[in-house]
C-alpha cells in the first residue's frame, strides 16, 4: 500500500495550490460579496490544465488521473468555493463527453472545455420536481426526421448561463411503455439554439460567485448527431457522472473546511480572553483536534475513492461514502470555526463566515446525504 503521490500528482497540487494562493485568495471576498462570476479566472485555470485534470491530452487535457483532479480541486476550494464550482461541472462534463461521445462529439466539445475557449460546461439533470428522483423528469425529446425536439424546464443549473456546452437529459419513452428510469436519454445542446434560453438566475445563501439558473426548452431543435451515447439509455450515463461528481464535491467540502480550519487555528493564537490566547483553552484545542482528525478522514476517504476510479475499478459506493463524509465534516467543522471566532465569526470581516454559507450546500447538491446513504446501503444490501 502506498500513500505518496506521485510526481504528477504532487505537481498537479503545487500548480493549483501556487495559482489559487496567488491569483484567487486575494479576490476571494469580494467575488462573494459582488456575486462576481470568476471568468478571467475560469480561463486561466484551463491554461494550467485544470479544467481537464482526468481528460486525455490528445483532447487537451493533463491526463493526470482522478487522485490529481482531487487534489486540484481541494486547492482552488481553499481559496474560492465560487471558483471550485464551475471547475468541478466543467471536468465533469468534460469526463461525460470523453467517455460516452462519438469521436465527432469529442473532437468538437471536449477541446472547447479544456482550452477554455468556453468558460465552462453545465450539466442539466434536475428539474422542479426531479431532484433526488431525477427519473421523475418531465423533459421530453421526440424524434422529428432528422432532429430531436426539446420540450421542458431545468432548474438549479450551475453556470447555465456561461456554459459553451449543455449536457441535458430528456424523457425519449413515455413511462408506460419504459417505466422509472428507462426510456431516458442524454443529449449535447449548444448555447443559442432557437428554443433554448436561459430563465431565473437563483438568489443562494452561499457559492454566490458561481450562478445556477433554469433552462427552458420550446421546441427547441437539435440535430439527431446531438444524442449522447444510446437512447433510452441515458440515466446510466447520468449515474455514472454523478460518482465522479461526487468526488469533486466531496473534495470541495474538504478544501473549504481546510481553509476555515487554518484560519481558526491563526486566529485562536492571537485571540486573548483571560490574559490569554483562547487556544490555552481546551475547549478550543479539542474542537481543533477534533476538525482535523475528521478532515483527515474525509481525505482519505476521498483519496481512496478516486483511486478506485483511477484504477478502473467500482467506486460509486465509496464516492458516495467519502461525498457523505466530507460534506457533513465540512458543515461540522465550519461551524465550530464560526464559534471559535466568537462574535467576530458571524461578521464578514473574517473569511469563516463565507467558508460557512460556501460548504452549507455540499450535503445537498449532486445527491443530498439521504440520497448517498440510500447508494450505501443498497450496496450493502444488495
Ligand atoms: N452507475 C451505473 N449505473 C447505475 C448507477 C451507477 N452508479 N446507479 C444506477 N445505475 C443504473 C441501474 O443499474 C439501473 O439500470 P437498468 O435500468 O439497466 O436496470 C438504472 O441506473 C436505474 O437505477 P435505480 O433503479 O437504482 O434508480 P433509482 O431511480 O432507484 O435511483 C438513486 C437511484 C436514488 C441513487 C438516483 O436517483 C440518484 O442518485 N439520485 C440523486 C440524483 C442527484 O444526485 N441529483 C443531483 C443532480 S446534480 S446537482
Amino acid at each position: 500500500m502506498h500513500l505518496e503521490f506521485t510526481e504528477t500528482q504532487s505537481l498537479i497540487q503545487q500548480t493549483a495550490r501556487d495559482y489559487a494562493q496567488r491569483r484567487i485568495v486575494p479576490v476571494a471576498a469580494q467575488i462573494d460579496r459582488e456575486s462576481r462570476f470568476p471568468k478571467d479566472i475560469l480561463k486561466e485555470l484551463a491554461e494550467l490544465g485544470l479544467m481537464g485534470v482526468n481528460i486525455p491530452a490528445s483532447l487537451g487535457g493533463a491526463e493526470a488521473g482522478a487522485v490529481a483532479y482531487v487534489l486540484a480541486m481541494i486547492e482552488i476550494s481553499r481559496a474560492c468555493a465560487s471558483t471550485a464550482v464551475a471547475m468541478s461541472v466543467t471536468n465533469m462534463v468534460g469526463e461525460v463527453i470523453t467517455n460516452f461521445g462519438t469521436e465527432e462529439q469529442r473532437n468538437r466539445y471536449v477541446p472547447m472545455l479544456t482550452s477554455g475557449s468556453v468558460v465552462a460546461g453545465s450539466f442539466a439533470l434536475s428539474e422542479g420536481g426531479a431532484g433526488s428522483d431525477p427519473g421523475a423528469m418531465r423533459t421530453t425529446a421526440h424524434r422529428d426526421g432528422n432532429h430531436w425536439v426539446l420540450n421542458g424546464e431545468k432548474m438549479w443549473i450551475s453556470t447555465g448561463d456561461h456554459a459553451g456546452v449543455f449536457v441535458v437529459w430528456a424523457r425519449t419513452a413515455d413511462r408506460q411503455t419504459a417505466p422509472g428510469t428507462r426510456g431516458i436519454s442524454c443529449f449535447l445542446v449548444e448555447p443559442g439554439t432557437p428554443g433554448f434560453s436561459v430563465g431565473k438566475h437563483e438568489e443562494k445563501m452561499g457559492l454566490r460567485g458561481s450562478t445556477t439558473v433554469s433552462l427552458s426548452f420550446e421546441d427547441c431543435r437539435i440535430p439527431a448527431s446531438a444524442l449522447l451515447g444510446e437512447e433510452n439509455r441515458g440515466f446510466r450515463i447520468a449515474m455514472m457522472a454523478l460518482d465522479g461528481g461526487r468526488l469533486g464535491i466531496a473534495s470541495q467540502a474538504i478544501g473549504i473546511a481546510s481553509a476555515a480550519l487554518e484560519e481558526t487555528v491563526a486566529y485562536v493564537k492571537q485571540r486573548k480572553q483571560f490574559d490569554r490566547p483562547i487556544a490555552d483553552f481546551q475547549a478550543i484545542q479539542w474542537q481543533l483536534a477534533d476538525s482535523r482528525t475528521e478532515l483527515d478522514a474525509a481525505r482519505m476517504l476521498t483519496f481512496r475513492a478516486a483511486w478506485l476510479k483511477e484504477n478502473k475499478k467500482p467506486f460509486s459506493q465509496e464516492a458516495s461514502m467519502a461525498k457523505l463524509f466530507a460534506s457533513e465534516t465540512a458543515v461540522r467543522v465550519c461551524n465550530r470555526c464560526v464559534q471559535m471566532h466568537g462574535g467576530y465569526g458571524f461578521t464578514k470581516d473574517y473569511a469563516v463566515e463565507r467558508h460557512l454559507r460556501d460548504c452549507r450546500v455540499t450535503t445537498i447538491y449532486e445527491g443530498t446525504s439521504e440520497i448517498q446513504r440510500t447508494v450505501i446501503s443498497r450496496s450493502l444490501l444488495r
